[in-house]
Order: structure tokens, then sequence, then C-alpha cells
């Protein structure tokens, strides 16, 4: 397997977290995002939506973090995503969640702070605390977002730019049972963090 990364990205990091706690190895190729080596022919006909995550596996491609959770779970680790269709769609709905909520939220504060894109703060922070509010009263009640016995990909989708939420300038110290659950999550055999982490 061969996996797109950018080191920086929480959106590559789960990919390579959950690579490291299913025990699959890929080869990681960084990209230069800031000189556009996301954008360059080769690699869009490996991703053409220009962004990284990506990953290659045998003849197979495909993008996009969320997928590239569904996929590794389906082919190399279905405890992740157990089959039930009421834990189908709450692993959906999280997944939905990262890629909305979590991204125009944490992940926007975080690129603001961090690389200088314009982003309208206030807004941004206001989105990001309705959803780590959110998180905080889900995870009060169960111990994975999914409502699984065991993690699933839905926490590893969510996991990222809610514990980098910092680097946007958020204050993570109110949200109890968001910080047990990162406790829980890091306390994983396999665990690997990022820059942040
Ligand atoms: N929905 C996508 C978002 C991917 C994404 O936004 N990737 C960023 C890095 S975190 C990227 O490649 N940005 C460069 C660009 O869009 O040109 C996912 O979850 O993978």
């Amino acid at each position: 397997m061969r996996l797109y990364d950018f080191h920086l990205s929480g959106n590559c990091y789960k990919v390579r977290l959950f690579l490291s706690l299913i025990g699959q190895e890929a080869e990681q190729v960084e990209l230069n995002l800031r000189g556009g080596e996301q954008k360059t022919p080769e690699f869009l006909a490996i991703n053409p939506r220009g962004q990284v995550p990506a990953l290659e596996d045998g003849d197979f491609r495909i993008g996009d973090s969320q997928a590239i959770l569904v996929y590794l779970a389906a082919r190399y680790a279905p405890a992740w995503a157990p089959a039930d269709p009421l834990t189908q769609a709450r692993i959906a709905s999280w997944l939905s969640f990262a890629a909305n909520e979590m991204q125009n939220g944490p992940a926007m504060a975080r690129v603001g702070k961090l690389f200088g894109y314009p982003i309208d703060e206030a807004k941004v922070h206001a989105k990001a605390i309705q959803a780590l509010e959110l998180l905080d009263a889900q995870l009060a009640r169960h111990p994975w977002l999914a409502q699984t016995d065991a993690p699933s990909i839905a926490d590893l989708a969510v996991y990222p730019y809610a514990a980098l939420a910092g680097d946007g300038g958020l204050d993570l110290a109110p949200y109890t049972h968001l910080n047990a659950w990162f406790t829980r999550l890091q306390a994983l055999p396999g665990y690997i963090g990022m820059t942040g982490l």
C-alpha cells in the first residue's frame, strides 16, 4: 500500500493512525502542498480532487480520509466497522460529522492559526465550540461515538481535529468527556501521535 501524505494534516493522520492500530503498513509519500504537488497531472491521476490523503492498494486508488477508513476497515479490520445496520448508520453519521462540522469548525480554526488561511475567526470558533459541545455530550452517554463496545472508525474520523483544536486557539479544558475519550484512544495498542498531539 502507498499513502500520499502531508505530515501536518489531521486528515492524513487519521489514516496513519488507523494503519498503525490495525498493524498494516503503507509506504508514505509526503507531498509538498505549499508547492502545489497535489495539483500536478501525475497526482490528479491518483486523486482527481487534488487533495491528500490518497491511498493506493494494488490497482485500487481512493482519496478522502473517511473513504479510506471505510475501505481499510472493510478490507483488513472489519471489527472497526461492525456490519449491523444500526452501527453502520451511526458510523456514517459520524463520518459525515467529521467531513462537515469538524472540518468547518476545529480544522478550519487550525488552518487559520497555523497556516494563515483567511477565516472569519468568530464564526469558525462558534462552529467549533458547537461541535465540541455536541461531542462532549455524546461521550458523556457512550464511551465510543458510534455507541459500540469498542472503538470504531467513527472515533478515528473525528479524533484528530478534536484533539488538535488547541492549535486553532480553542480551549479544550472544559470538555471533560472529550478529554477522557482522548485518553482512551491514546491508550490503544498501536496508537501513534502527530505534531501537536
Ligand atoms: N474530505 C477530505 C479533505 C481533504 C483535505 O482537505 N486535504 C487537505 C489537507 S488536510 C489538502 O489536500 N489540501 C490541499 C488542497 O486542497 O489543495 C478528506 O477527509 O480527506
